[in-house]
């Protein structure tokens, strides 16, 4: 059979296995693609039907969360944790809380996850979890509770070397922190147990910035790699959460002109560039006031908020998309190929979807997915990890240059795996790489 035969007859038989899973096809999809040819050449790994079992997650626990608002009605949510794969070391990876989340994205997610935290070197296997509560217009104290009734049945699932989760969307330092508390009132006992902790309570330095930073160390040396420089690059960023932000704060350090932020309601074009004084005040609209991206144009002259639009149409050299899966489609990556970008360098994880991928490869663009460019973040909640065993704590610029060191070492492993007539396909380099030391071990242990 030819190699894209195998890799229909494959994605037949796991369509079949995990019908409607759409998110979750698309992704391992992706990875099937890129690592097929060297799979076939390995018979050994074919025997031990490595990709059936890797696309099979260890197990899946979904549980009931019910909670109560401030005005005394009760409420029930789903949530899931998804254990994928813990060859590597104990389960890592994000909740997420938002209304769209099934079991098919938090399947997608932690699949990513597996390949992501193996290219980090650190000792991590791949997992995902969250919930479909939809903390928007909640109060604090709504949300409190929800984190509660969540750890009430999620403690005893977790363990600093069984599954340590972290954030995602929906999901920053006050809900771990609420998560954290209900864990040690349950557990009596203080443990590295989940990561993105406040700093002042075992939590890293450089944890908060560590995804948006890793975005744009990984897009630098990607630029440089093929002769590029990031100053003075225009940058359209999507998002204005975790990731965007600390994105934006990077590349305008860097002296990119970063041109677009967006919410679910729409996009600012800043024409002149995003200032640090701006961002400032778009933190503090984000992480403190909940607020939405539209205030922002309110409030800054040269700032045009566009309803109900995505950034894309915006003239850049490099777009980040920070927000969530399949937020840039085929319509918008034309865009970005007419405008004549660059480089698109995936923040978030799965952005793009398969068909505005597949085009800005034959257009030459150049396409960091996931899980190698947004890899920075669980980096360092590795290093969290390794922090809380130690009970240490490194200072910023020890853990920003085990990042930075970290990041490089994804670019090379990129360079090596995915070079291609003078050129570097980041998509097959990531996956072939992540893939490979994930099967190793597999293989390793036998048939478990
Ligand atoms: P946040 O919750 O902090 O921010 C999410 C941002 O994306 C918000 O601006 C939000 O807008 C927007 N957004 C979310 N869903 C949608 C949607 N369906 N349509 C349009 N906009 C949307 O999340 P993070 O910044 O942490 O995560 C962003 C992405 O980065 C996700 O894909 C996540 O998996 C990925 N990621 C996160 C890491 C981390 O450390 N936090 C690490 C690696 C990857 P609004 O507020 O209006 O909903
Ligand atoms: O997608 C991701 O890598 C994250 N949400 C971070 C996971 C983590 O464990 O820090």
């Amino acid at each position: 059979m030819s190699t894209q035969t195998e890799i229909a007859h494959f994605m037949g038989g796991l369509r079949k296995r995990n019908p409607h899973e759409t998110e979750f096809h698309q992704a391992v999809k992706e990875v099937v693609t890129s690592v097929m040819p060297w799979y076939l050449d390995h018979e050994d790994y074919r025997k031990a039907q490595i990709l059936e079992r890797i696309t099979e997650p260890d197990r899946i626990i979904t549980f009931r969360v019910s909670w109560e608002t401030d005005d005394g009605d009760i409420r029930a949510n789903r949530a899931w944790r998804v254990q994928f794969n813990h060859s590597l070391g104990p389960y890592k990876g994000g909740l997420r809380f938002h209304p769209s989340v099934t079991q098919s994205v938090l399947k997608f997610l932690g699949f990513e996850q597996i390949f992501k935290n193996s290219l980090t070197g650190l000792p991590m296997g791949g997992a995902k979890g969250g919930s479909n509560f939809n903390p928007k217009g909640k109060s604090p104290r709504e949300v409190m509770r929800f984190c509660q009734s969540m750890m009430t049945e999620l403690h005893r699932h977790i363990g600093e070397d069984v599954d340590v989760p972290a954030g995602d969307i929906g999901v920053g330092a006050r809900e771990i922190s609420f998560l954290f508390g209900q864990y040690m009132r349950l557990e009596n006992r203080w443990s590295g147990v989940l990561t993105g902790k406040g700093c002042s309570f075992g939590g890293s330095a450089v944890r908060t910035e560590a995804t948006g930073y890793g975005c744009v160390y990984f897009c630098e040396h990607m630029l440089n790699q093929h002769n590029e420089q990031i100053s003075d690059k225009v940058i359209s960023i999507s998002g204005s959460g975790n990731v965007a932000l600390y994105a934006a704060e990077k590349a305008i350090d860097k002296n990119a002109k970063v041109v677009t932020l967006s919410d679910s309601g729409g996009f600012v074009h800043i024409k002149d560039g995003l200032t640090h004084q701006q961002l400032h005040y778009v933190k503090d609209l984000k992480e403190n006031r909940r607020g939405r991206i539209s205030e922002f144009a309110k409030e800054f002259g040269g700032v045009e908020y566009h309803h109900n639009a995505r950034p894309w149409g915006i003239k850049c050299d490099v777009a980040m998309p920070c927000a969530t899966q399949n937020e840039l489609g085929t319509e918008d990556a034309k865009s970005l190929i007419d405008s004549g970008v660059i480089a698109v360098c995936e923040g978030a994880n799965m952005p793009l979807t398969a068909e505005a991928a597949h085009l800005l490869e034959q257009h030459g663009v150049l396409h960091a997915p996931g899980k190698a460019s947004n890899a920075g973040g669980v980096a360092v909640s590795g290093l969290e990890q390794s922090q809380n065993a130690m009970r240490i704590s490194w200072t910023r610029d020890e853990v920003d240059s085990r990042l930075q060191s970290i990041i490089a070492d994804i670019h090379a492993r990129c360079v090596e795996y995915g070079h291609h007539e003078g050129r570097v396909n980041y998509v097959n380099g990531a996956n072939i790489a992540g893939f490979k030391k994930v099967a190793d071990a597999m293989l390793a242990y036998g048939v478990v």
